[in-house]
């Protein structure tokens, strides 16, 4: 059997060992990077004529002018790694637009803490392929971008969620509705005794309409299900203290509900749960303090790298406070930030490709806030830092992809933070 690899990054890696543990050896690589010395995928989309070909979820064919449909047998580690896993363990998965990383994270800190061998796996790094060959394991927590949903074709879900919808990646998808298509898609993989868990919101159960899944609906406001009482959140038989727990902002106690619930698909939850939501950590460049300087917190959200995310990090903020917003555009629209820069945000730094962009649309909009451009992110680092007064809060939250500075959203929020160590210690001197 003849298989190409489209990709040699984590997944595609992946991939080719699974392959190879299944006596495949006749594989053919293709990678556009030119340092790995592969074939380009241009040259697999001039001929490709192959049994069996998998796709990494990077790749965005219709760029070379091929599509699936013009491939023989198109997969994806993700079915790779589901055809050998062993079917008696359980698969959970977390998509949405925005929180899958931490849900994922806090699913699985949840079941560790019960007893329950799971790991963390998928869009959030460790590839499925590579964590079912850790026999350990009796749960998988995936994370799943819309990319890599748009690859399943032999797969099977336990358990799922749908976290919130917004538009995101329209640089890959025709619109809005197409994007939403591709999460919605993943429903079909539902096993028929699968619970849903989505958000009690009309503009998504309207176009939920599968009769035959178990929806289960978590309310944003925490008015329905979970229900707020003073400070106890209350879900059917267990319950816990809200001040337990460590993650900052509404969204990560929204987060904390889809991650209990899909738990409790696996294992019987009950009683009171303040101690263990009191060990649960949160993640890396998510509304993460990098620390308290002369008076001023510096807030590296390098992750939020959508207009959405940004929203929410708006909505926690108070003035004094300075965004740092900019990299490379994802063909969004700013000019929904407006509202929420004008009565939370003070100062607003545009650095990066998208700098000039973003400022066009959001200045005519923004009513006596210091507005200033800067071409990097570290110019706009040593600026804000010099300028913050006592009690501000300088916030990067990007809405961007980090791709015109730097090789991915966690280098540039460790830049950030370096960024912040140096000008801040700079001003003792
Ligand atoms: N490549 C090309 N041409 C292209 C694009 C990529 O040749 O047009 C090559 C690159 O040179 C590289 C390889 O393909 O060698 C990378 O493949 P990939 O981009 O699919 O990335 P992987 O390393 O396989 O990582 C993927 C996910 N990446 C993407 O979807 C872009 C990782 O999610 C995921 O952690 C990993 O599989 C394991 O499951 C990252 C991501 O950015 C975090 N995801 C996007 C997001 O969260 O917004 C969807
Ligand atoms: P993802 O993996 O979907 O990108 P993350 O968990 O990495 O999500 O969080 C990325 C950013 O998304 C966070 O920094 C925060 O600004 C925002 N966010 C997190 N959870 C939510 C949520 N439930 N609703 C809206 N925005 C959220």
């Amino acid at each position: 059997m003849k298989v190409a690899i489209l990709g040699y990054g984590k997944s595609g890696k992946a991939a080719e060992k699974i392959l190879i543990s299944k006596g495949i050896t006749d594989i053919s690589i293709f990678d556009d990077n030119e340092e790995l010395d592969f074939l380009s995928i241009s040259v697999f989309a001039s001929n490709h004529d192959y049994d069996v070909t998998v796709i990494s979820p990077g790749i965005d064919l219709s760029r070379y002018g091929i599509s699936h449909d013009m491939i023989k047998n198109c997969t994806s580690e993700l079915d790779l790694a589901y055809g050998i896993m062993d079917k008696s363990k359980k698969i959970i998965t977390v998509t949405g637009t925005n929180g899958k990383s931490t849900t994922t994270s806090l699913v699985t800190q949840i079941l560790n803490l019960l007893g329950v061998k799971a790991v963390a796996c998928g869009n959030i790094g460790l590839p499925l392929g590579e964590a079912v060959l850790d026999e350990t394991i009796d749960v998988f927590v995936v994370e799943l971008s819309s990319f890599q949903i748009d690859l399943l074709n032999n797969f099977h879900i336990d358990s799922g969620s749908i976290l919130n919808l917004s538009a995101d990646h329209l640089d890959r998808y025709g619109s809005v509705d197409e994007y939403y298509l591709s999460k919605f898609s993943m429903l079909k993989f539902l096993s028929q005794v699968a619970k849903l868990i989505v958000l009690d919101d009309e503009s998504i159960k309207s176009k939920l309409v599968d009769k035959n899944i178990n929806y289960v609906y978590v309310d944003k406001k925490f008015e329905r299900y979970p229900i707020l009482k003073g400070d106890i959140l209350e879900f059917d038989g267990y319950q816990f203290d809200v001040r337990s727990f460590k993650l900052f902002g509404d969204h990560n106690l929204l987060n904390l509900s889809f991650a209990l619930l899909l738990a409790s698909s696996v294992i019987d939850i009950k009683g009171d749960l303040t101690e263990l939501v009191s060990k649960l950590t949160g993640l890396k460049h998510r509304s993460e303090i990098v620390g308290k300087f002369k008076g001023v917190t510096y807030i590296n959200d390098s992750k939020a790298t959508n207009v959405d995310s940004v929203m929410v990090a708006l909505e926690s903020l108070k003035k004094p406070s300075t965004l740092l917003i900019g990299g490379r555009d994802k063909l969004s629209d700013y000019k929904p930030l407006a509202n929420l820069i004008n009565s939370n945000v003070s100062k607003i730094f545009y650095f990066g490709e998208a700098g000039d962009l973003i400022s066009d649309q959001l200045s005519p909009l923004l009513k006596d806030i210091d507005g200033r451009s800067f071409l990097s992110l570290n110019d706009a680092v040593k600026y804000a830092v010099k300028d913050a007064i006592d009690s501000e809060s300088v916030i990067l939250s990007p809405a961007c992809s980090s791709f015109d500075e730097f090789k991915n959203y966690t280098v540039r929020g460790d830049k950030f933070r370096e960024y912040v160590l140096k000008y801040t210690e700079e001003l003792d001197d």
